[in-house]
């Protein structure tokens, strides 16, 4: 079988379909060595002294666990030098991170989740990095890039893609030519492709939401989960089954494989009210891949894409994964409003 490395692969999306930029093919690549270091970095686990809280908090008054921290500064160590970049914001930063002067900037922004699932680190179950890549918009003007210019809705993102840290590590990525999966080879340490074109199927019997918050839902959430419970007999006619992993990088990468629905939606605690997933480094990329993939993405009756961006660590409700259930949810919140 001929292997198909992430460098092969963006070459010739570069020279083929012209669906990315030199500038943003290395710029891929650099965040997949990036990721590379973070799941070996993972990988040590208790032996590498990585478990555990540094007892710092971030920026949203979340307890930072060290591999937050060190996953987020090898993403910024790997990224500032390349030229390719004007700025880069994390959830884990207060505000934008923008290239040094010693380094030539260039025309993209990058933004990230450095390690996604951070409550799954100490108990060894799947997280990951997840990312989107903007285009800077006064680049030409030459004018220091400022936060406003990330304010820009997922539609306008150039790429997505998001790293899983699990029994295997793997690389998921679009560029708007639908969505592809890498497998990390770990002793030649090269992103192999092993997913040409991942699809979601349209229909599912699968549902991932953490139904703990069920008292605090809104009433359309609550009428769809009560369906899928009503299995067979109820209005929806199938019996459904439930997965809840508590990472979003996982929850989605199941959607991806075969299919069902995702939903971390806004609820009625004043804590809920925006949802808990940030729109920037969390929605938005993850819309982007699963519409990539035949899926649909809304935060409600919204298609999240869509969103114009208040503040860079905005937070937002998703609801994401096989099309025809995601805009059943998406009428069951139009019908109520
Ligand atoms: P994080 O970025 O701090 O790890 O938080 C996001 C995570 C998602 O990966 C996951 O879907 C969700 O939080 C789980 O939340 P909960 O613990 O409320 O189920
Ligand atoms: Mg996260």
């Amino acid at each position: 079988m001929k292997r198909i490395t992430l460098t092969q692969y963006l070459v010739e999306q570069q020279r083929k379909k012209q669906a990315v930029s030199a500038e943003v093919r290395l710029l891929i690549e650099t965040v997949a060595r990036a990721c590379k270091a973070i799941g070996h970095t993972v990988g040590k686990g208790a032996l590498g002294g990585v478990l555990g809280s540094l007892g710092t908090e971030n920026v949203q008054g979340e307890i930072q666990k060290k591999l937050d921290v060190l996953s987020n500064e090898i993403l910024l160590e790997a990224n500032e030098w390349g030229g390719h970049l004007a700025a880069m914001a994390s959830e884990e930063m207060e505000t934008i991170h923008r290239i040094p002067n010693r380094y030539p900037k260039g025309e993209y922004l990058l933004l990230f989740d450095p390690l996604d699932g951070s409550s799954n680190i100490d108990v060894n179950v799947s997280i990951g990095t997840i990312f989107s890549v903007l285009h800077a918009p006064h680049h030409a003007s030459g004018r220091e890039v400022d936060e406003q210019d990330f304010l820009q809705a997922g539609a306008q993102q150039v790429a997505a893609g998001y790293a899983v840290y699990g029994p295997q590590s793997t690389l998921v990525l679009t560029v708007g030519t639908g969505v592809v999966g890498f497998t990390l080879d770990r002793e030649m340490g090269s992103w192999i492709l092993t997913s040409e074109s991942i699809t979601i199927p349209e229909q599912t019997a699968e549902f991932a939401i953490n139904m703990s918050n069920m008292r605090h839902w809104e009433a359309p959430v609550k009428r769809y989960i009560d369906e899928c419970l009503a299995g067979k007999e109820g209005p929806l006619g199938k019996d459904y089954n439930m997965r809840w992993i508590a990472s979003m990088v996982s929850d989605v990468h199941r959607i991806l494989t075969r299919g069902g629905i995702f939903m971390y939606p806004r609820d009625k605690r004043s804590s809920g009210k925006n949802g808990k997933l940030r729109l920037m480094y969390e929605a938005n990329p993850m819309s982007f891949i699963v519409e990539q993939a035949g899926g649909a993405a809304v935060d409600g009756a919204h298609r999240i894409l869509d969103t114009q961006p208040g503040a860079l660590h905005q937070r937002i409700g998703v609801i994401l994964g096989s099309k025809a259930e995601v805009e059943r949810v998406q009428r069951y919140h139009q019908e109520a409003s």
